[in-house]
């Protein structure tokens, strides 16, 4: 086996845009994902459109999450996620500001992960409603830590008013 390659693992991760044409981009940086043969698609949430949180003085977000089975290593997925926002145009300016696509590693199986450029759990996913929502739309029991307490958080999230269902996917 290669050594870039580790047994297959699950991950989640949440997309996000707010330039238009949002919909294009969701749908490039899944299929640009699915180029690498190491990461297989298995789930995707409904779209979500969602009122801009941090920065508030931007254009609404869609948002969806999907559920990835990869043999890359979390730092290769990683830079995996970094080449294709970069090939969808993501400039960084402004932090939490307008983007063409955002890619958040939000869990690598069971793993937790602490490098300064690679949090994982994703440290601010369980106090944003544009992540939870579509997050446990798909997400089986077992694959999620604490499941119940983050479907306990999301029926008291501040913001989750700001989530509205966009194009619904029946997976
Ligand atoms: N991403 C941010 C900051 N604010 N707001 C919404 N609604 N959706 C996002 O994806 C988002 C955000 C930083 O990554
Ligand atoms: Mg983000
Ligand atoms: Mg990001």
């Amino acid at each position: 086996m290669d050594s870039t390659q580790v047994l297959k693992e699950f991950a989640y991760i949440g997309l996000g845009s707010n330039i238009e044409d949002r919909e294009f981009y969701l749908a490039e940086a899944i299929r640009l994902l699915q180029e690498n043969p190491d990461i297989q698609i298995s789930r995707c949430s409904s779209i979500y459109e969602t009122d801009p949180v941090g920065y508030t003085d931007q254009a609404a977000f869609l948002n969806r999450v999907i559920k990835v089975e990869t043999n890359l290593k979390p730092s290769e997925l990683f830079k995996h996620m970094l080449s294709v926002e970069q090939l969808l145009g993501r400039v960084r300016d402004i932090r939490f500001g307008p983007r063409t696509i955002d890619l958040d590693l939000l869990l690598y199986g069971h793993h937790q992960l602490d490098q300064p450029e690679l949090l994982v759990p994703h440290p601010r996913m369980a106090e944003r409603a544009f992540v939870l929502i579509p997050l446990l739309e798909i997400a089986d029991e077992n694959s999620i830590p604490a499941m119940d307490i983050l479907k306990h958080n999301v029926t008291e999230l501040a913001g989750k008013e700001g989530v509205k269902l966009w194009i619904t996917n029946n997976n």
